[in-house]
């Protein structure tokens, strides 16, 4: 019941029902699309992010709001005192030269890396949430670990989700991954999502589409979505 988008995905065609469709931003942070951030704390290349993601990304949240479907952003977030952020995590993934970690600071005016409320964990200006929009910070790299995010969905009666966001192999996919375990019918579109690592962008569309989609569907173009919306 109810309007509907058809979308030519692969490995098939997908209807998403669009009262029951929500669209899943994840990640669009300073901290991993900015030097001074996260990303850039971890050795990489960070100027490539916004140009490859964020115009699709852009796209896809006009037709999200002109079709007055239900949309999340995700921000990855750890409260000032850092008590949401695991021994693991903390000592974890450091990189040379400065091998900072989280809630030090690498860059001046950025503040503490990955902690709410600094500079560079605000979200980028083309992915700003607006008002009515759900936002769930997340201290892990999945959208559903210790956020209440599926209890947020299922209150709204969502089975359909559309991904974008940074990045695609870590965050994206995890969050993608907990969705589809959850009975999620997933969507990931290839032009929202972003790498510092292109070969490994180009492995997580083919695998989440491989076995007549195993994770779920795959698009080419936020464009495509937003005609279908
Ligand atoms: C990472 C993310 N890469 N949002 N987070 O640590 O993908």
């Amino acid at each position: 019941k109810g309007p509907k988008a058809e979308l030519e995905a692969l490995p098939k065609p997908v209807t998403l029902p669009l009262k029951s469709t929500a669209l899943v931003c994840i990640d669009f942070q300073k901290d991993f699309m900015e030097v001074g951030g996260f990303g850039h704390a971890l050795g990489n290349d960070v100027t490539k992010l916004s140009e490859e993601c964020l115009p699709g990304a852009a796209t896809l949240l006009a037709a999200a709001r002109s079709a007055k479907i239900t949309v999340v952003h995700t921000k990855e977030a750890h409260r000032e005192d850092l008590r949401d952020c695991c021994a693991m995590k903390l000592d974890g993934p450091r990189c040379p030269p400065e091998g900072k970690r989280i809630g030090e600071v690498l860059v001046e005016g950025m503040g503490r890396l990955l902690v709410d409320g600094s500079k560079g964990n605000e979200f980028m200006e083309e992915a700003k949430p607006i008002d009515g929009e759900i936002v769930v910070a997340k201290p892990g790299k999945g959208g559903f670990f210790m956020t209440g995010l599926h209890e947020i969905l299922r209150e709204k009666g969502i089975s359909h989700l559309i991904f974008c966001g940074v990045t695609t192999e870590v965050c994206v996919n995890t969050t993608m991954r907990e969705a589809n375990d959850r009975g999620y019918e997933c969507v990931l579109v290839a032009d929202a999502t972003g790498s510092y690592f292109p070969q490994f962008k180009a492995a997580v569309l083919e695998m989440v589409r491989s076995q007549g989609g195993i994770v779920g569907y795959t698009v080419e173009e936020a464009e495509d979505v937003a005609k279908a919306l």
